[in-house]
This record gives C-alpha cells, sequence and structure tokens, in this order.
C-alpha cells in the first residue's frame, strides 16, 4: 500500500489552456461532483460560483492519475475551500453528502427537467419554478406561452435529451456537406465543438463553413438551410446574426443585416435509415456529370445499411410503426476565411477552455481574443492567423490540440 508521503503531489498550471487535458479522465468521481456543484450555480444564475467549480473540476480532469490523498493537492491552483471539503468527502466516505442532497432536491430536479427544453435558460426556469412548475406536464397544462424555440424544445423534448452519436454526426456531417457543396461548389464544412475534440457523444452537432475567396461566403446561410428544408431536413431553424453576447435563451431574431446570418440554431430530421437520407437529397446526389464532385460526398452511397436490412419483411397490421427518423440539435457557423481560424479555435471548446484562453489573452497579455480575431492592445492592432497553431504562438501558448482541449 501506498502511504500519503509516497503518493505523487501533483503541480500545475493554473490556466486550463496552458495545460494538455484528453477525454482519459483519471478522476471522474470527483469530476463529476465538482460539475453537479457547477451546473447548480449556473442554473441558479451564480456564475461565479459555477466558474470556480468548473475549474476546481478542470485542474482534477488534468492529472495523470487518481487522486488518494489530499496531500497531493496542496500544490494544485483553483482548489478553494469549498472544492477541497467535497473533494476531501469523497475521498475518505465515497460520497459527498451535499452532493448527494443537491442531486436528489425538488428544485434541481425541475431545474434539470426545465432547461431539458431546448430554448429554455435558468432564468425561465427559475420563474416556471417559483410558479410551482416542476415538470413537463405541469408545463403543458400551465398555459405559459412558450417561444417557438421551446414549443419545439418541448415537442421534441425525448429526442434531443438523448445524446447523439459519433455516428449519427457523421450522418449529419454527409448531408450538410452534399448541401453547402451544391449551393456553393469549393466551400468547406468542418466539424467542430465536442466531436472534433473527440467525444463519443454530444448534446448537438457544431459545423463551421466557408469559402476559401473572401467574400464568397456572405448570403451562404440562407440558402443552405433553405435547400436543407426544402429537402425535408429541418424541423426548426432560426438563423442569427453571431453576435458575441451570451443570451441564455434563444436569441432574438436580427432584425437587420438580414444577409449577415452567420449562425443557424435548428433541428435537425435525420432518417434512421442512410438509404432514406439518400433519396432525400434527391438531384444533389450523386452530383450530375461534370458536376463539382470531391469524393467525399461519394462515401454516402457506399456506408452499409444494417438497420433498414429486414425491417419490411413482415407486415404488422395494426402495429405502429416506429418513428424513422429522429430530431437532433445541430448548430451552422459560416465565417469569412480571413476569420475561420478564430471560428475554429472559437467553437470547438471546450466551454472552460474557451474561457480560460480569453482570460489568459486579458489577464497576461493584454490582448483581447473572440471567435473573430485577436486584438493586441500593447500593440495597437489586430493579429492576423491563418492555422489555430498561429494564434497559440500570439498569445505565447504551447499549441493544445483539439483532442487536449477537454478541459
Ligand atoms: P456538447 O454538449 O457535447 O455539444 O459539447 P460542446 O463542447 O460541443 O459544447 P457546445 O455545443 O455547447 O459548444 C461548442 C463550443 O462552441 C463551445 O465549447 C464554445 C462555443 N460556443 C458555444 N456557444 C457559443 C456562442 O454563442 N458564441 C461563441 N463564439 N462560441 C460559442
Ligand atoms: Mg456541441
Amino acid at each position: 500500500e501506498q502511504s500519503d508521503s509516497e503518493a505523487a503531489v501533483f503541480t500545475m498550471p493554473s490556466y486550463a489552456c496552458q495545460r494538455r487535458t484528453t477525454m482519459d479522465n483519471k478522476n471522474p468521481i470527483l469530476t463529476d461532483a465538482l460539475s453537479l456543484l457547477a451546473e447548480n450555480a449556473e442554473l441558479s444564475n451564480q456564475d461565479g460560483r459555477g466558474v470556480a467549480f468548473r475549474r476546481a473540476a478542470a485542474v482534477l480532469k488534468a492529472l495523470p492519475e487518481a487522486v488518494t490523498s489530499m496531500k497531493q493537492l496542496k500544490g494544485l491552483p483553483c482548489l478553494g475551500g469549498h472544492s477541497q471539503r467535497v473533494i476531501k468527502d469523497i475521498l475518505e466516505n465515497g460520497a459527498s453528502d451535499e452532493v448527494q442532497s443537491l442531486r436528489q432536491s425538488e428544485r434541481y430536479q425541475a431545474l434539470k427537467v426545465l432547461t431539458g427544453i431546448f430554448g429554455v435558460g435558468a432564468k425561465t426556469a427559475d420563474r416556471w419554478i417559483r410558479d410551482g412548475i416542476h415538470t413537463l406536464q405541469q408545463l403543458r397544462e400551465s398555459g405559459h406561452t412558450l417561444t417557438r424555440t421551446q414549443q419545439a424544445g418541448l415537442e421534441h423534448y425525448e429526442d434531443l435529451n438523448m445524446p447523439v452519436s459519433k455516428a449519427e454526426a457523421d450522418d449529419i456531417s454527409k448531408i450538410v456537406e452534399v448541401v453547402v457543396d451544391s449551393v456553393l461548389p469549393g466551400s468547406q464544412v468542418a466539424l467542430t465543438g465536442g466531436f472534433r475534440r473527440g467525444k463519443q457523444t454530444g448534446h448537438d452537432v457544431d459545423f463551421l463553413i466557408t469559402h476559401p475567396e473572401e467574400g464568397k461566403e456572405e448570403g451562404l446561410m440562407t440558402k443552405v438551410v433553405s435547400l436543407l428544408d426544402s429537402k425535408g431536413f429541418l424541423l426548426y431553424q432560426q438563423m442569427t446574426r453571431n453576435s458575441y453576447v451570451e443570451s441564455e435563451d434563444a436569441p432574438a431574431l436580427a432584425s437587420f443585416h438580414m444577409d449577415r446570418f452567420e449562425r443557424c440554431f435548428s433541428i435537425f430530421k435525420l432518417p434512421k435509415d442512410r438509404e432514406e437520407s439518400l433519396k432525400q437529397l434527391g438531384s444533389l446526389y450523386p452530383k450530375p456529370a461534370g458536376g463539382v464532385c470531391d469524393g467525399r460526398a461519394g462515401e454516402v452511397l457506399h456506408r452499409e445499411t444494417s438497420q433498414s436490412q429486414g425491417s419490411h419483411s413482415e407486415v404488422q397490421e395494426e402495429v405502429k410503426e416506429p418513428k424513422s427518423w429522429r430530431a437532433i440539435r445541430v448548430d451552422l457557423v459560416v465565417s469569412p476565411f480571413s476569420q475561420f481560424a478564430f471560428a475554429q479555435l472559437g467553437w470547438t471548446g471546450s466551454k472552460l477552455f474557451e474561457r480560460e484562453l480569453r482570460r489568459w489573452a486579458g489577464q497576461e497579455k493584454r490582448m483581447s481574443l473572440n471567435s473573430h480575431a485577436l486584438y493586441d492592445s500593447k500593440q495597437g492592432k489586430y493579429l492576423q492567423a491563418t492555422s489555430e497553431e498561429e494564434i497559440f504562438t500570439h498569445l505565447g501558448l504551447e499549441f493544445i490540440p483539439p483532442s487536449e482541449r477537454n478541459a
């Protein structure tokens, strides 16, 4: 047995963007507990506390091995008194009473259910709970007016709360690629968000779209979305300009610059049978002879269709057909080519990694970073970049690849 004095004492730099955090978390029990406290703080509009717990969890996610004693933690950053108490409880008793009772509390459970509705943020959920609404049934019966987003969220609640698999994300990638390429040949579509970091499941699928000729991307979103819609792939869509202000509920409909939509929140209607996706793409696929074909679209045809086999062998009367499609949240972002590296860095996540990058830029470098640009206050100018690597270099940071941004 390893005594406390033998256990390694950990150290690490204090910003998450200075560390490599893979999906291989050696301390899931501790980080789940701290993440739950973070989530509860965020749902209670205590963002400061939320970030503190997120940072503490991120430190433990980056450790090379499981924590066995408090003494190992004394050199670590970001572990406040509250986080340490929770860690100590778990190390000594196997669980934290505070976390257990929070998880079982009526308020937390109601917040989870209500914010599980697409378009419902912490403030709205809190208001409803104060009106005595704790369940979807109570919400439906309450007569509360729901936004269009919330109506769609409620309608597809079950599907949208079922994790999206990598295979589903890949299926959607193919559809988006074919549609985008047919609207504007030569465009580039990149999977971003959690799937780019190597996650095997996600709450949505995030895409970044650009075109190597600056300016060609203008008006692209509107065309892509209307083609997806006309081919029957969308259950819901809302296009917006991409403001950096993170509003809690659905973003307000952009009322001007109608040709400058950069972001689309959507709900995809993904056929469970891949052959069905092809049929729906219709004339877009396969490409007409002489058209631009990059070969990637060709993969769609050759994918296995195991799900479809055998499904028509028996006719069962009076048995309701199972739903042949599934609703999936998809975010589309269009970026001018000159901003693509910043958009990639900004949309890959994790959310804490992003937050820490911006904090590093501001506090350590007097720079200001967002998904469009990097501004250097000391030099009084914007710094250009054509790759994520260049942005890390501008920031004086070692490059961290997407698979190691899982803070
Ligand atoms: P998940 O839950 O499996 O989808 O995990 P992620 O990491 O894909 O999280 P998601 O989809 O909420 O967001 C992807 C990244 O995009 C996130 O890490 C930060 C960035 N992001 C999210 N919302 C905004 C926004 O409103 N503006 C900007 N600039 N970035 C955002
Ligand atoms: Mg995502």
